[in-house]
This record gives C-alpha cells, sequence and structure tokens, in this order.
C-alpha cells in the first residue's frame, strides 16, 4: 500500500469544527516570519529560534492536525499520489508537499506566514484567514483537489475558498517545486517533506484511536521525538559515509601541522642562537634577575635538562587591540560575529595599514572555537610564531571580563603572560602550547560544561582557575619527577621529593608575581589574593600524576556523599582540580587528529629522558626507551587511557553530564592505537 494509504476513508480525521474567533483577525502579520529560502536544509531548520505565529484557524486547521493528506484521485489508478499539508517543527512554516508514487518525485512549496499572507493577497483572496485555512483543510481532508503537472518540475494544486456565510468564493493555487526525484534523490527532502508529515499524520491519526487516554501534547511530543531520532540516524549515516575521507586528510594534515610546528619551534631557537653571538652576551631575562636576587633558582633542576634561555616574545599590538574590542561578548554579540569587528572603521584602516590582516583573520578564526572542544590550539601556535598560550589566555582573560573587573593593568597583564609563556622550555610536549591547550580546555570545563554554576565559583576563584591552567608546567625542564629524584637534582632536595616539578612551576610563577612589572594580582585585596592563591596552589599541585589515585578517590567519595558541591570550599577545590587534571590529559580524549599528534610529541620527550637515563646507566623507565617504541608505546597509552583517562573521564561526566562526549573520544583513540597493533602484528 502506498504512502497515501495514512488517511484512507474511515480513519480521516474529521472536519474540524467551526472558528469562533475570540479577537478580531490580524489582516497582515505584526511580526514577519524569517525569510524562507527554497534550499533550507534540515540543519538550519533545527536551529532556528520558534515563533510566535499570528494566523488565525492555522494552529486548528493546519498545525493540530500535524499533517492531513490525501490521496491524488486524479488518475484512475488508485494512490496516484499523496499531498500533505503542515507546519514545519520550529520555524513553524506552512508546507505543501505532493509525492508522486508512481515515479517517487517529491515536490514542494514552503511559505513562511508573511508568504503566505502576501501569496493570498496577490491571488485575491478576499476572506479572513480562518474560511481560508478551512477551505484548504476541508478540500484536503475530502481529497477534493488534484495534483496537476505544471511544467517538468513543478506539480499545482488548486483549492476554493469558501465562507458558508457568503455566496462568494475565490480559486488559489499552490505550485510546488520538484524537491527529490529518481534522478536527483534528497534524502533530506524526502526525510523533511514526507516522513515528518508522514509521521504526524500516523501520530494524529493515533491519538484520535486514543483519545482520552493520552493528550495531543504527548502525542505531538511522541512525534517529534520519532522525527528527531530518524533525523539523528540520518546524519550519522552522513557521518560515516563521509568519515573514510576525513580521515587520511586529516592524517595528512596532521604530518603538515607537525611539521610546521617543529620547523617553527626550530627556526625560533636559530633566531635566539644568532641573536646571542651577534649580541656576543646573554642578555638577562628578567626572570634570571630575579634569581640573581635569591627566588627559586631557575635552571638548576638538573644538568640534564636542556639548556634554556627564555626570550619574551613581542606580542602583536593590533591583534591584542582586536581582542580587546572583541571581548567581552557585548549584547548581541556572538563568537560568531567575533571578526565583525575587524571591520570597525578605526581597526579596519590600521589592520589595512599595518599589512597583518591574515594573521588577524586567521587568529580570529581560531578564537570563534575558544567555547569548543576542539579549539585549534595547534594551528594558533603555527600561525601566531609560538604565541598560542599568551593570545589564549589573554583572550580568556577579556572574554571573561576579568581584566575590567578586578582592574588589572593591561600592560601588566601581558608582561605576566609573555613571562610566562617564555619560561615553559621548547620541550616536545611540555612546551607553551601544551600550557595553552590545559588553560583553554580548564576553562571549558569551568565555564562551558558548568562547574562554575554547579560549584558557585568566585571572580577570584575563575580567574585563578584560568592562570593556574596557564602556569601549570611552568619551566618544565622535559624530565619528570622520577628522573628528578633518581637522580638527587637540585629541585630534588629543594622539596624533599614531594610533587617536586608541581611545585616548582607553582613557587616560580609567584616568584615572577613578587615583581610589579609581572604583578597582576597587585590590585587585589589582601583577602582577594590570598583566595587566589590558594586556589592556584591547590591546583596546579594537583596535577603531579603522583596523587592521582588519592585526589580521585576523594572525588569519587564526595560524588556519592553530596550533590552540594558549592558550600565547603574543600569540594570546590576538589572539583577545579578535577577540572585541571582532567584538562592536562584531556588529549587523550579530544579528536584523533589532536590526540595523535600529543602522543607523538609525548613520546619524543619520553624518549629524551630515556636517551638521559642511558648515559647515566640508569634502568631506562617504562616506555621511555625509543629501541622499544613499536611494541611498547601502543600498550602504555592504551593502558593509560584505560585506567587514568576513561576512569577520569567517566567520573567528571557524571559530574557534569554534558562532558560525556569525551568517553567515546577516549575509546576511538583507543581503537586508533588498537588498529595499530592490528596492522603491525598482520
Ligand atoms: P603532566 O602533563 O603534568 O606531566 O601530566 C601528565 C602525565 O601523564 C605525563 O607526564 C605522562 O607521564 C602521562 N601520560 C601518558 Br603515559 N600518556 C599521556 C598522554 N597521551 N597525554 C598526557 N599525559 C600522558
Ligand atoms: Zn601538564
Amino acid at each position: 500500500m502506498g504512502i497515501g494509504a495514512s488517511t484512507r476513508k474511515g480513519q480521516t480525521p474529521p472536519p474540524p469544527p467551526d472558528v469562533t474567533p475570540t479577537k478580531p483577525e490580524t489582516p497582515a502579520l505584526q511580526e514577519p516570519a524569517a525569510q524562507s529560502t527554497d534550499g533550507r536544509e534540515l540543519e538550519s531548520v533545527a536551529t532556528k529560534a520558534p515563533e510566535v505565529h499570528k494566523l488565525l484557524g492555522k494552529d486548528k486547521y493546519v498545525k493540530e492536525y500535524g499533517a492531513i493528506a490525501m490521496e491524488d484521485r486524479n488518475s484512475k489508478k488508485a494512490f496516484q499520489g499523496t499531498l500533505f499539508l503542515f507546519c514545519a517543527r520550529i520555524t513553524d512554516d506552512i508546507i505543501f508537499t505532493y509525492r508522486d508514487h508512481a515515479t517517487g518525485s517529491v515536490f514542494a512549496k514552503r511559505f513562511t506566514d508573511e508568504e503566505l499572507g502576501e501569496e493570498k493577497n496577490k491571488q485575491g483572496v478576499r476572506f479572513t484567514w480562518a474560511p481560508f485555512f478551512k477551505s484548504i483543510a476541508t478540500a484536503l481532508i475530502k481529497s477534493r483537489t488534484t495534483a496537476v503537472a505544471a511544467g517538468v518540475n513543478a506539480k499545482t494544486v488548486s483549492f476554493t475558498i469558501v465562507n458558508k456565510d457568503t455566496p462568494i468564493s475565490y480559486p488559489f493555487t499552490v505550485t510546488m517545486d520538484l524537491v527529490s526525484s529518481k534522478q536527483k534523490p534528497s534524502r533530506k527532502a524526502f526525510f523533511l517533506y514526507v516522513m515528518e508529515p508522514l509521521s504526524r499524520s500516523l501520530q494524529y491519526s493515533r491519538h484520535r484511536a486514543t483519545e482520552g487516554t493520552k493528550g495531543l501534547a504527548t502525542v505531538q511530543m511522541e512525534c517529534n521525538i520519532k522525527v528527531c531520532s530518524a533525523a539523528a540516524e540520518l546524519h550519522k549515516r552522513k557521518v560515516e559515509e563521509l568519515l573514510p575521507l576525513i580521515r587520511p586528510l586529516r592524517e595528512e594534515s596532521a604530518v603538515c601541522s607537525h611539521v610546521a610546528m617543529t620547523l617553527g619551534r626550530d627556526v625560533r631557537n636559530m633566531e635566539r642562537h644568532i641573536y646571542d653571538q651577534k649580541n656576543k652576551k646573554i642578555l638577562k631575562h628578567p626572570l634570571d634577575a630575579l634569581y640573581d636576587e635569591g627566588g627559586a633558582q631557575y635552571f638548576q633542576h638538573t644538568m640534564w635538562s636542556p639548556e634554556h634561555r627564555p626570550r619574551e616574545e613581542e606580542p602583536d599590538e593590533l591583534l591584542m587591540e582586536c581582542i580587546r574590542a572583541a571581548f567581552p561578548l557585548t549584547n548581541g554579540s556572538t563568537l560568531e560575529s567575533i571578526s565583525n569587528v575587524l571591520e570597525q572603521p578605526n581597526l579596519k584602516k590600521r589592520i589595512d595599514e599595518n599589512g597583518n590582516r591574515n594573521l588577524i583573520e586567521e587568529a580570529f578564526e581560531i578564537f570563534k572555537g575558544i567555547d569548543r572542544w576542539d579549539y585549534d590550539t595547534i594551528q594558533l601556535e603555527i600561525i601566531t610564531n609560538g604565541n598560542a598560550l599568551f593570545y589564549t589566555t589573554y583572550l580568556l582573560l577579556y572574554k571573561m571580563d576579568l581584566v575590567a573587573y578586578f582592574q588589572m593593568d593591561d600592560n601588566v597583564v601581558r608582561n605576566f603572560l609573555v613571562a610566562v609563556q617564555s619560561a615553559y622550555h621548547p620541550n616536545p610536549y611540555h612546551n607553551a602550547m601544551h600550557g595553552a591547550d590545559v588553560t583553554q580546555i580548564n576553562y571549558y570545563i569551568m565555564i562551558v560544561a558548568g562547574l562554575r554554576e554547579k560549584c558557585m565559583l568566585s571572580q577570584e576563584e575563575v580567574l585563578a582557575s584560568i592562570i593556574a591552567g596557564a602556569v601549570h608546567d611552568f619551566d618544565h625542564p622535559g624530565l619528570n619527577n622520577n628522573f628528578h629524584s633518581r637522580t638527587n637534582s637540585f629541585l630534588a632536595t629543594l622539596y624533599n621529593d614531594r610533587s617536586i616539578l608541581e611545585n616548582h612551576h607553582i613557587a616560580c610563577t609567584f616568584e615572577l608575581l613578587r615583581s610589579p612589572r609581572y604583578d597582576i594580582f597587585a590590585p587585589l585585596n589582601a583577602d582577594q589574593k590570598q583566595l587566589v592563591r590558594d586556589t592556584m596552589l591547590e591546583m596546579v599541585l594537583a596535577t603531579d600524576m603522583g596523587n592521582h589515585a588519592k585526589i580521585f578517590k576523594n572525588f569519587t567519595v564526595r560524588m556519592s556523599e553530596t550533590s552540594d558541591w558549592h558550600s565547603k570550599k574543600d569540594d570546590v577545590r576538589l572539583a577545579l582540580s578535577m577540572s585541571i587534571k582532567m584538562a592536562d590529559i584531556s588529549n587523550c580524549a579530544r579528536p584523533n587528529h589532536i590526540y595523535a599528534e600529543w602522543a607523538k610529541n609525548i613520546s619524543k620527550e619520553f624518549y629524551l629522558q630515556g636517551d638521559a637515563e642511558r648515559k647515566l646507566q640508569l634502568s631506562i623507565s617504562p616506555f621511555m626507551d625509543r629501541t622499544k617504541e613499536k611494541e611498547e608505546f601502543p600498550k602504555g597509552q592504551i593502558s593509560f587511557m584505560m585506567y587514568i583517562v576513561q576512569p577520569m573521564i567517566e567520573a567528571i561526566s557524571e559530574f557534569l553530564p554534558s562532558l560525556s562526549f569525551g568517553i567515546n573520544l577516549c575509546n576511538e583513540n583507543k581503537d586508533y592505537w588498537r588498529r595499530k597493533q592490528e596492522a603491525g602484528t598482520e
């Protein structure tokens, strides 16, 4: 039986009762509906905001029925085709659809309220809306119209608009355009113009059959759920179709990014050497000056750590100004529209004169993703010549309006962020780009995923959390805590083998903050300073993976005991610690092309430590022996994900459910290594 069967005689809903208008009908629209375009796609339909319609009778005769479907009896053959009239979900547009049974072609015409008003006037229909809709609905229910070909790519249906109180009637014609055919099938069009009204029509019949037991709202909701799951299925299939095409391209692009990133780093190092040679002496970094005065001893972690002479980069003045112009987002502006500020006359002129438009535009494209889990730190690092940490943190401080709120000095903020960034060594993994990555994901968990609301964070805590992300691996030498302990390094002695590096990262940061040039917290009062400091200490120290089991257990116990995460300071700090810890290892739960890049980086760093251990005739730490890379590294990553990352993302998803997508991503990354292992054993 064809599609038209859903409205067989006997199951056809009865004609709607007469309307008794309670208020005068509005002839023209008060609020015009959004402009419709012929090629509207499912996605855009789904994201449009609902609108209040104003056409009297539309609810009753079109919307309430969901869909009125009729058979076209034009031909002698039964079920020649089916005509639907219904309101689109979300947009509430009125849609006429015709599906021809013989050819499978689908024709459709969509009207916004405004467009239908114009069409009604154009065709000279003088009646108000109620008789208009009633006449069309009745004609459809009683199969009193037919779809007639209007050329090859269109069908026309004609209605007679009557009003029982007057002898006059008006003709009204709708021409529907071809939207899907055998030659050019469109699954989306079929779904939107046939499946959706059909399932609504079925639901409506069910509602009639079970009247009294289920409300119409429930039936409509059930119908919408069905329609949405079918749409989701459609999208899933499309994604599955596209994935095999995208994967190799991503891999290729990852290789290019990696080369660009490594070359960028080498070039910057060369530049430093050339500069030093030319100047015959090494200029003192302000941090070194601080250490001369007896601060934490900067480069004394171990003689095995490669020499690092921080050089402060000059951030791009105009790019910073554009960031300040775009953030905080003001009423009505969205991340999508931030590039509009680049067209502000004063900025536009200077950008054009300065010649940095490409950099600024590209950076702004990346900034649009600041609220996304796949924010492109790697690309930002490449295009800004190694300044991803600076710009990401600078942007976040302005986006969260913290600079204005705490009356921070913009120059001090710059000095501080430049110094923090330059304190990161050009290690393969623990470099400034990792700092940027952790800052953004920690921000994501706090602001986008909802930790701030759940813990009712104060502005001081938000500030502390952002800065904690930025500084959390400050001056990391690329060798881990265990190496420091085993080699009796200066820092191991200083911190008594307890969270050696983490103590160093945060101690150096506060050492830097002692100087007015860098003291971004100077405007805060004593209590605020204490709160920021305590929060930062707790967060950065929590990144020591040596304390992972303890912190994780603490968190799961508190999860089982309480749902109030804001009343006790310890709970707030625990939640923030989990956030930065998750961010620190989040690369394993990021899209595979991002994860693969970080995995490559961490393996390089592991092998450099392994080389140092070999030279020292120490036993080589697990997963750090480059001669065993092929068999050990995938295993190590799989175990790390299974025993550390996966439980972490699962626990944090229970805490903030919107993060649960990370579980699948982590599984995909595990599968990535399993696939590689299988390929290796074939
Ligand atoms: P840090 O970044 O603070 O060092 O903490 C993360 C630690 O987890 C790394 O130093 C490393 O020992 C371990 N790790 C492993 Br194993 N694989 C990792 C990965 N893919 N990403 C991040 N950390 C990883
Ligand atoms: Zn880290």
